[in-house]
């Protein structure tokens, strides 16, 4: 009976604890928790790195492996990648918040692999560092800034960082280039940044960016979005920042065609957001 009581209580402290937040379902443990979990994969491509490889990724930015509990709060709170890493303790899996049929056999939550016995295998690696947010996140306010690694300063060789944001359901996510200087390269094959119109850099591909003119703005179709940038081992330049601003989707009368507000900014087609 006294344990029942306690469960009960136990219960209804995690149901205080939850609760939506501009149209996410939060929770403050997971906050804490998430704020700070990134990908990452090895310059050389994807899966790459073996458990002791992935570890030293994430110690020598400052971090750690993330632990199977902080990767499933970061996913709780959007975070998305279809693509499997170690995370503490030799474990593997990946997060996915939306269920698709190439990614996660169309199911949501960690894609667990379990405790891998072949440390030698290769993967990619979840790091957690709640100090080293420059390079990648997971970002559910309504604006941020975001700036290359080491902004104002030149950024740094072989950098991978995923910005991942999601904004209240229902909104769109305006993106504002304020300042970009980017190694430049005809096709942008040494560094770039490329912008998608999901959670992830597998779909909805928007564009690859490079060099010192500031690209146009761009609004997602839906309520997520990702930032991929890469740096290759040589040339490095000033870097960037870039603003998004959470908005509301434009009424019907002026869908596609409203850029009162927006200058020249590349309006994606309309398509619904993903709660
Ligand atoms: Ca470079």
């Amino acid at each position: 009976m006294i344990a029942l009581i306690f469960f009960s209580a136990l219960l209804w402290d995690n149901a205080q604890a939850w609760g939506f937040k501009d149209g996410v379902l939060h929770n403050s443990i997971w906050l804490e928790r998430a704020a700070g979990v990134y990908h990452r994969e090895s310059r050389s491509g994807k899966y790459r790195l073996t458990y002791a490889e992935a570890k030293a990724v994430c110690e020598y930015e400052g971090g750690h492996l993330a632990t199977y509990q902080q990767l499933e709060a970061a996913r709780k709170i959007g975070f998305h990648v279809c693509a499997a890493g170690w995370m503490a303790k030799g474990r593997v899996g990946y997060p996915i918040v939306k269920a698709g049929a190439n990614c996660g056999f169309g199911r949501t939550g960690i894609v667990d692999y379990g405790i891998r016995l072949n440390r030698s295998e290769r993967w990619d690696a979840y790091c957690y560092n709640p100090n080293g947010k420059e390079c990648g996140g997971v970002f559910t306010d309504s604006k941020h800034v975001f700036k290359s690694p080491g902004y104002p300063n030149e950024y740094e060789n072989e950098q991978i960082c995923y910005w991942h944001i999601r904004v209240k359901y229902g909104q769109r996510i305006h993106l504002q280039f304020l300042e970009f200087d980017v190694e430049d390269d005809t096709a942008c094959m040494a560094d770039f940044l490329e912008i998608y119109d999901s959670y992830d850099d597998i779909n909805g591909f928007v564009g690859r960016f490079c060099g010192d003119e500031l690209p146009d703005d761009i609004i997602s179709t839906g309520n997520v979005m990702t930032l991929k940038f890469l740096s290759d081992s040589s040339v490095t330049a000033g870097g960037f920042q870039i603003r998004y601003v959470a908005v509301d989707m434009p009424s019907k009368s002026g869908d596609g065609k409203n850029t009162t507000s927006q200058g020249k900014a590349n309006f994606l087609p309309g398509k619904f957001g993903i709660m």
